[in-house]
């Protein structure tokens, strides 16, 4: 276990995984320092508490020196490697590791760990609500919005931790050994940070770096990068596939989710199709993930298949949030790439209003013309990758452009008849306008809610 007390550990990022991990440290006897790049006035109301538990805080800027005065540096996952001043101190030698290694080294009982593009809420809140069904101590946790570190306490020899992983997080883990590691899917998000597709991918895979023969790989059989990811695996690889049958995993056959435990192994009906209470395909996908996670721990087929009958939709996730006029809307804020706004748009027949834009993440537009052309009647653009937005699906759709996500809810209602649906799934993420996107979720649902019926 890593030796804490008297070491001089500094936190770079004081979002809800600084601050966990910064009084984590100092309980643990280290001599803490933060430092943020917000100002003093920013940061107002996390910077008490730090003070009094005794540790320094640095605000308005990384401080090189700063930097070097330390034994070890524990970063944000939002917080880039490529920051010059962690730059500097890595190529001295000095240790620099993420959150979610600070926590991997002292977070008891077993792992089961999601990552993927696309649908790691979902799945990870499913696969807890299934493991807690079936009598299991669970703890739920990671990028779904509760830092690792601050499940630490609660952690015992016994606890099942279902941790949704981020490929920033991903990006400086060592140890991170998920005893069952599922990949959804790898398709491109967070260029801009990773640089590559390739290097996105090589991120999304460490996940299973750590593992050994006795652990198990979950893998999308329908997904090409995850398929190249098995012949890098130790673990035991399962699949899931919404196409065909696989060799060990869960498939869909004449209606039903089925599972294979083992190749050549006769097959086990888990659940009728009909009884998935979420939209679109990808969360078919998502079920079948959990299955199979599920059934690898040993939670029996008829309390999977319950769990899932009971699961709601998760917020913000093509979320339904109202009827108006005979149009529904549907919140899909956490649509923040490309390929979840296809399957956002893929979830309804057609007669779609899509509202698409916020921050972009140095994505290709045009991947969406194909579907848009088919499904989608208008497109309101909104924020800051407006123009590219346009510029890439010119000709394809009506573009309506709005700036900001008042007027695009408007127009989208006001042009959208009977039996059409608003979906807002941005393709982008938010912090152009706000501050991330479960505040856009709710300023949408909000708007919508205002609207006269
Ligand atoms: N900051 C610096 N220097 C920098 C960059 C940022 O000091 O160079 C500071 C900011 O001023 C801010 C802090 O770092 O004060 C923010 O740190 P953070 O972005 O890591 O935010 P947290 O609140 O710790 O949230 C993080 C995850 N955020 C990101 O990965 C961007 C949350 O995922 C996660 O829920 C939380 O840890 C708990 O694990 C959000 C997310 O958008 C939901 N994730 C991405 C996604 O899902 O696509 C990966």
């Amino acid at each position: 276990m890593l030796e804490l007390k008297g070491k001089k550990v500094l936190v770079v990022g004081l979002g809800k995984s600084g601050l966990a991990a910064a009084l984590f440290l100092r309980r643990r006897g280290a001599q803490v320092t933060v430092s943020d790049v917000r100002s003093a006035e920013a940061l107002a109301k996390e910077i008490p508490a730090l003070i009094e538990a005794g540790i320094m805080v640095e605000t308005g800027g990384h401080g090189l020196l700063t930097f070097r005065r330390q034994d070890l540096i524990v970063v944000s996952p939002g917080v880039p490697m490529d920051t010059p001043e962690l730059a500097q101190v890595k190529s001295f030698g000095l240790p620099v590791i993420g959150e979610l290694e600070l926590a991997a080294r002292f977070l008891k009982g077993k792992t089961l760990a999601v990552t993927g593009s696309n649908g790691k809420t979902t799945t990870t809140t499913l696969l807890g609500e299934i493991l807690t069904a079936a009598g299991l101590p669970t703890l739920v946790g990671g990028n779904i919005g509760v830092p690792v570190v601050a499940l630490l306490d609660s952690s015992t020899d016994e606890t099942w931790s279902v941790l949704e992983v981020s490929s920033f997080q991903l990006e400086t883990t060592e140890q991170f050994h998920p005893s069952i590691a599922v990949i959804l899917n790898i398709t491109p998000d967070h260029l801009d940070r990773h640089g590559s597709f390739e290097n996105y991918c090589a991120v999304k895979e460490r996940i299973f770096a750590a593992q050994t023969a006795e652990d198990c790989l979950v893998l999308n059989a329908d997904n090409t990068p995850c398929e190249e990811a098995a012949s890098r695996a130790v673990a035991r690889v399962f699949w899931f596939s919404i196409e065909h049958p696989v060799p060990q995993g869960a498939w869909l056959e004449q209606g039903y989710v089925v599972y294979r435990p083992a190749k050549n192994a006769p097959t086990e009906k888990v659940m009728p199709l009909s009884g998935i209470p979420l939209k679109g395909a990808h969360n078919v996908e998502n079920v079948l993930a959990a299955v199979v996670a599920a059934r690898q721990i040993g939670v029996p087929a008829d309390v999977i298949r319950s769990a899932i009958e009971k699961f709601q939709a998760v917020e913000h996730r093509l979320e339904y949030v109202a009827t108006r006029n005979g149009v529904e809307f549907y919140n899909d804020s956490k649509a923040t790439n490309v390929d979840a706004t296809a399957k956002a748009v893929a979830a309804f027949r057609g007669g779609i209003h899509l509202i698409l834009g916020g921050k972009d993440k140095n994505s290709d537009y045009t991947q969406l013309a194909d579907l848009l052309r088919a499904r989608v009647s208008a497109v309101y653009t909104i924020g800051a990758a407006a123009a590219k937005i346009e510029s890439h699906l010119r000709g394809v759709v009506t573009i309506q452009s709005c700036e900001t996500l008042d007027k695009a809810v408007a127009a989208a209602a006001a042009a959208a008849r009977p039996g059409e649906v608003v979906v807002l799934a941005p393709a982008c993420s938010s912090y152009d306008q706000f501050e991330n996107y479960e505040q856009r979720g709710k300023v949408f649902k909000q708007l919508v809610k205002e609207l006269k019926d």
